[in-house]
């Protein structure tokens, strides 16, 4: 069985984690499968990706069954496991310049839940919760967390997640504002497969220039990032898609974008 599932419709990449007996905890085996379906996202044909798990778990994080260690032998260099995997892997979903939506559809852990964050937009189930479950095994939030986590909720959530290791609900991750939104369990599906297919049929470019200005902006000043928008929105009105969403206000009909990246 593969531990990806990959699909393609409408321009929505559908990308679905799939280990479900081990709540899509992660081995080399997933990142590698992860990566080489990331990869197809760099097509003409894909406009969105939409990242979700199978069965009750989004994601546990790293799979700890094959982490044990004897005593004595020399530990596990996690340095490698982060090197090799996590940190290409966050950094994949922040650069795309294509939207990604993730779908939380149940609990989200360890490196799980930072790698939904690094998601643009995240659209959780009720039922779903997020566990910064490092501290728990004697470890510090890895993949972004310590990145996403003060930017998202401020310092002060950020360090009691950090610290703690409690579980988040769904609704309390909504109302601090690390995700996007919360919807009923069953509404879930529907709900992310029409934001992809909105996003997918947008002006992909104009989306990812949205992704990179404000990915710049938390390392900027305003006036570096006021001169950033006017270089970025120069190219987004010369663009193909920049013409037509114009013309198609004016003429006062629906804009049909191509999504073509310059
Ligand atoms: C698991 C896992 C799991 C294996 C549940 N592995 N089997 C990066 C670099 C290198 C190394 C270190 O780490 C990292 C990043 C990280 O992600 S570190 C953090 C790793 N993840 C965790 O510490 C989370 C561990 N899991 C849990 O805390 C709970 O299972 C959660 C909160 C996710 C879910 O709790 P429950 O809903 O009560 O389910 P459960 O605990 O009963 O788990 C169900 C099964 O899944 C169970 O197996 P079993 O055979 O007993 O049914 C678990 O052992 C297995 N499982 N997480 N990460």
């Amino acid at each position: 069985m593969s531990s990806i599932l990959v699909s393609l419709e409408t321009g929505v990449l559908a990308v679905t984690l799939n280990r479900p007996d081990k709540l899509n905890a992660f081995n080399p085996e997933m990142h590698e499968e992860l990566r080489a379906a990331l990869e197809q996202a760099d097509g003409p044909e894909v406009r969105a990706v939409l990242l979700t798990g199978a069965g009750r778990a989004f994601c546990a994080g790293q799979d700890l069954s094959t982490r044990k260690v004897t005593p004595g032998a020399a530990p596990i260099d996690l340095a490698v496991s982060l090197g090799n995997y996590y940190n290409p892997l966050v950094r994949r979903l922040r650069e795309l310049p294509k939207p990604v939506v993730c779908a939380v559809n149940g609990t989200a852990a360890g490196a799980g839940a930072n790698i939904a964050l690094a998601c643009d937009l995240v659209i959780a189930a009720r039922s779903a919760s997020f566990v910064q479950a490092f501290s728990r095994i004697g470890l510090l939030p890895d993949s972004g967390g310590t990145w996403f986590l003060p930017r998202l909720a401020g310092s002060a959530r950020a360090m009691g997640l950090a610290l703690l290791g409690e579980k988040l609900s769904a609704e309390d991750a909504a109302a601090w504002g690390l995700i996007w939104k919360v919807v009923d369990d069953d509404k879930l599906a529907a709900e992310v497969e029409a934001v992809s297919d909105r996003l997918a049929s947008a002006a992909t470019q104009a989306l990812a220039l949205s992704k990179r200005a404000l990915a710049a902006s938390s390392g900027n000043a305003l006036a570096t990032q006021l001169d950033l928008e006017r270089e970025l929105q120069k190219l987004a009105g010369a663009s193909a898609d920049g013409l037509e969403g114009v013309n198609a206000f004016l003429e006062k009909r629906a804009p049909r974008f191509s999504g073509e990246l310059a």
